[in-house]
């Protein structure tokens, strides 16, 4: 993830000394090599797959073909080997190893806030009692780059009937686990995030209750990787990849917008709707264009919405974009 003091790989004066058809097959290798695509090739020893040990969805599920692609699914191993998740590191590659570590059961979800069903839940109550079906969505994280995905989730208009907000609920928060004993990067003195997490993310009672938005439990037919944010995550596709918390612990529903992650930790580069746009850029790049993993020369346009304005125009009708972003 960029942030103030950690700024993408590619605006790193690493990368202004280096010529860039050299700089950017190094990162492909390397991203490559985390994918497990090369490591076997090359001999190395440990197991490379980061999908090893993951089982295989406890359910059938259908796909659901209202959403399609408008690209190839992007490669499992590299959807699993190429994550954003501070918790654990801010080294992409590094984060699924360290995530091996995680335990997820037993794991409940407390919900709080404006709402009928309050308390905690189990997660495997939740997994029981709630509809799951497989959808391909885009994915775009703040970075520039962009993944297509077999997401397996839970609609979040199916939770949230379940759970019943109040009338007063106008904003829902998630919040990811804090576990420091099995989370290398929320022990204190590593890193200048440790201290700011848990990690959490917010929506408009809105934009929660939209067709799109999704709780996620598994990806690929398969249960959700924990790198990918096991148990539960969220995913909501028409926004930068940083909106979609993982290893939800808590979902809270607030009558005012609540504090969020990367909002609050550099509120002039990451803005509460986060809503993929071409023509707003960040402050130190363009979002005018994306690459699609694992390669930086696989290059396309940037979709308002991210595609998917069909579904979400009519959220922001009358909202400044640039203001609102
Ligand atoms: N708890 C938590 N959730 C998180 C993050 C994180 O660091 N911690 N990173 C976010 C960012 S920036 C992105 S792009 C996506 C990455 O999801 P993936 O690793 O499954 O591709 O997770 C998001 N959710
Ligand atoms: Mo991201």
């Amino acid at each position: 993830m960029a942030a103030v003091h950690i700024p993408p790989a590619w605006a790193l004066p690493e990368s202004e000394a280096t010529p860039e058809p050299v700089y950017r097959n190094r990162r492909e290798v390397l991203a490559l090599a985390a994918g497990a695509l090369l490591l076997p090739a090359l001999g190395c020893g440990a197991d490379p797959d980061p999908l090893e040990g993951v089982p295989r969805y406890p359910r059938p599920v259908k796909r659901n073909p209202r959403y399609t692609l408008d690209r190839p699914i992007t490669k499992k191993p590299l959807a699993a080997a190429f994550n954003n998740f501070y918790e654990f590191s801010t080294d992409k590659s590094a984060v699924w190893p360290l995530a091996k570590k995680l335990t997820l059961r037993p794991w409940t979800v407390k919900l709080a806030g404006e709402c009928k069903r309050k308390g905690p839940v189990d997660v495997d109550l939740i997994l029981r009692k709630l509809p799951q079906e497989e959808r391909l969505y885009r994915f775009r994280c703040v970075e520039a780059w962009a993944m297509a995905v077999p997401w397996i989730g839970i609609p979040m208009r199916a939770f949230l009937k379940w759970v019943e907000p109040t009338s007063k609920a106008k904003y829902v928060r998630f919040v990811s686990l804090h576990r420091p004993t099995e989370m290398p990067g929320q022990v204190r003195g590593r890193g200048e995030f440790a201290a700011l997490f848990p990690y959490a993310e917010g929506l408009r009672m809105d934009e929660a209750a939209n067709e799109l938005t999704l709780l996620a439990t598994g990806l690929y037919g398969r249960t959700l990787p924990k790198q990918n944010g096991a148990p539960m995550r969220l995913i909501v596709p028409w926004k930068y990849g940083f909106k979609s918390a993982k290893s939800l612990v808590r979902i809270e529903f607030t009558k005012t917008r609540p504090k969020t992650f990367w909002n609050d930790y550099a509120p002039r580069e990451y803005g509460f709707y986060a809503n993929v746009n071409p023509k707003v850029s960040h402050p130190r790049w363009s979002q005018a264009r994306e690459w699609l993993l694992p390669s930086r020369s696989d290059e396309r346009a940037t979709q308002l919405f991210n595609g998917y304005g069909a579904q979400v125009a009519a959220l922001y009708k009358g909202m400044n974009l640039r203001e609102n972003f």
